[in-house]
């Protein structure tokens, strides 16, 4: 009872592999470099890593995101798809995906919808948000593997929870994280209704 709870589900890395899409995509492209196995990943940012390993990996990893069909081929995360179709169909809830393109405008954008409409179905493109400021949005909460989402707001109204990652796993967050969509989303739903 009460308003209505409002989630919002970012999409690489909760709902979409980006990690896995990329590491594929980037070793058969340049099968001769280093790469970092998911295992060893550490930081959010892919490019800062494969730059430190070496300094040129850092434009090669940018050029695997950049190119067409990258974002629509991306495999669907186990569990996270059936997640957001419970939560769209549960009394009282809204679910947005909420979902940061790159700035290399030419393909993400359009892709980002177009995987929401083949996964989800053309209804679900009103749920979807592109914006590279989630702090303005307002919603309940915001599940996210960033470990630190900022923006103009300094008090967003969401509350963060994290979804586990190979890139943020070791971390000890200040927030509640959801290991998985096998783990509890529901209890943590219902936490924040009144
Ligand atoms: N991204 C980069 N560089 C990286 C890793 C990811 O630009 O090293 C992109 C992929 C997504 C965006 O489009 O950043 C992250 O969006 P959110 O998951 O925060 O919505």
């Amino acid at each position: 009872s009460g308003k209505r709870l409002r989630v919002l589900v970012d999409m690489d890395g909760v709902l979409a592999d980006f990690e896995g899409g990329f590491l594929k995509k980037y070793r058969a492209k340049y099968p001769e470099d280093p790469f970092i196995s998911l295992q060893d990943r550490r930081g959010f940012w892919v490019s800062t890593q494969y730059g430190q390993l070496r300094s040129d990996l850092c434009e090669k990893a940018i050029s695997i995101w950049e190119s067409k069909d990258f974002f629509m081929e991306l495999e669907p995360l186990p569990g996270g798809l059936e997640a957001v179709r419970e939560m769209a169909q549960m009394e009282n809830t809204d679910v947005f995906i909420c979902t940061s393109p790159i700035n290399h405008i030419q393909h993400c954008p359009y892709e980002k919808y177009a995987w929401v409409e083949q996964h989800l179905g053309q209804g679900f493109l009103e749920q979807v948000i592109l914006t590279r400021d989630k702090t303005v949005i307002s919603g309940d909460i915001l599940i996210d593997d960033k470990p630190d989402i900022l923006g103009v707001d300094p008090e967003p109204t969401w509350e963060h929870i994290l979804f586990t990652a190979c890139h943020n796993k070791h971390l000890s967050p200040p927030q509640k994280r959801l290991l998985s969509w096998a783990d509890d989303w529901r209890a943590i739903l219902n936490s924040r209704r009144q």
